[in-house]
C-alpha cells in the first residue's frame, strides 16, 4: 500500500541538481591539462560513480602511480568546486519542490545519498540541507554506490525500512545499489535502468501522489 511508505531518498547529481554536467567539465579541463583523451561517452560513464572510479574511467586501461592519480583528482576537485560555487535554488532540477513540499504535507521522510564528497555544499547552495531529515555521502560512508551503504545509512538514520522507502536515481549503478539494499526504485532519465521498479524520463509534472500509486500497485 502506498501509505507504507515512510520515506524518499534521493541521489542528488542527476536527480535534485543537474551536477553532472559540472563533474564532466571539470574532468575535461584535467584531461586537456594532462593529455588524456575523452572516452566515447564519457559524460554518462561518470554518473553516480565515485571520484576514484570517474578517473579510471578516464583513464580507460592506462594507469597512473598513485601520487599522481591523487594530484589528478584533487585537481579535478578544485574545478568542480569552482563551478559548484555558483549554484543557487534554480538549479533544483522541475518537480523536485513540488515532491518535496508534498512529503512535508503527508509526513513523509526526506534524504540524501550521494557519492559525492561535496553533497552537503550542493545541498546548501541549493538552500535544501535543512529541508532533508538525513544525509548521507562519501565523505562519511566511504563505500561508494553500487553498494547500498550510503542509502541503508539514509533508511537507519530516518528510522525506516528500506521496504518503507522510495529511492531516485538517475544511476545504473544507483539503481543497482539501492536494488540490493531492498528498496523501491524510481529510476530517471534515459539510460538503460531496466532495475527500476518505476521509470520517467525526469520529474517534470510526476507528483508524489503518482509515484505512490506506480508504487503501491507493484506490491
Ligand atoms: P565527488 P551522485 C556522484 O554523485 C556523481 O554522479 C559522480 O559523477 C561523481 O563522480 C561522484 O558523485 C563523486 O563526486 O568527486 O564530488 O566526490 O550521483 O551519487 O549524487
Ligand atoms: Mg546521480
Amino acid at each position: 500500500m502506498a501509505e507504507d511508505i515512510r520515506a524518499l531518498i534521493f541521489d542528488l547529481d542527476g536527480v535534485i541538481t543537474d551536477t553532472v554536467e559540472l563533474h564532466y567539465r571539470s574532468w575535461i579541463q584535467l584531461a586537456g591539462e594532462v593529455g588524456l583523451p575523452i572516452p566515447a561517452d564519457f559524460r554518462d560513464m561518470l554518473r553516480g560513480v565515485s571520484r576514484r572510479e570517474s578517473l579510471k574511467r578516464l583513464l580507460n586501461g592506462h594507469t597512473v602511480d598513485e601520487e599522481t592519480a591523487q594530484e589528478w583528482m584533487r585537481r579535478k576537485n578544485m574545478y568542480y568546486l569552482a563551478f559548484i560555487a555558483f549554484l543557487t535554488p534554480e538549479a533544483i532540477l522541475p518537480g523536485i519542490m513540488a515532491i518535496l513540499d508534498d512529503a512535508d504535507r503527508r509526513g513523509i521522510k526526506k534524504a540524501v545519498a550521494s557519492s559525492s564528497m561535496n553533497a552537503k555544499f550542493v545541498l546548501r547552495k541549493l538552500g535544501l540541507f535543512d529541508r532533508m531529515d538525513a544525509i548521507s555521502d562519501t565523505s562519511m560512508i566511504p563505500r561508494a554506490k553500487p553498494e547500498p551503504d550510503l542509502f541503508m545509512w539514509a533508511a537507519g538514520r530516518l528510522g525506516v525500512l528500506p521496504s518503507e522507502s522510495v529511492v531516485f536515481e538517475d544511476a545504473s549503478d544507483g539503481v543497482q545499489a539501492a536494488r540490493a539494499g531492498g528498496f523501491w526504485v524510481v529510476g530517471l532519465g534515459d539510460l538503460a535502468l531496466e532495475k527500476a521498479h518505476v521509470r520517467y524520463p525526469d520529474l517534470s509534472g510526476i507528483s508524489l501522489d503518482e509515484i505512490l500509486k506506480a508504487v503501491a500497485a507493484l506490491q
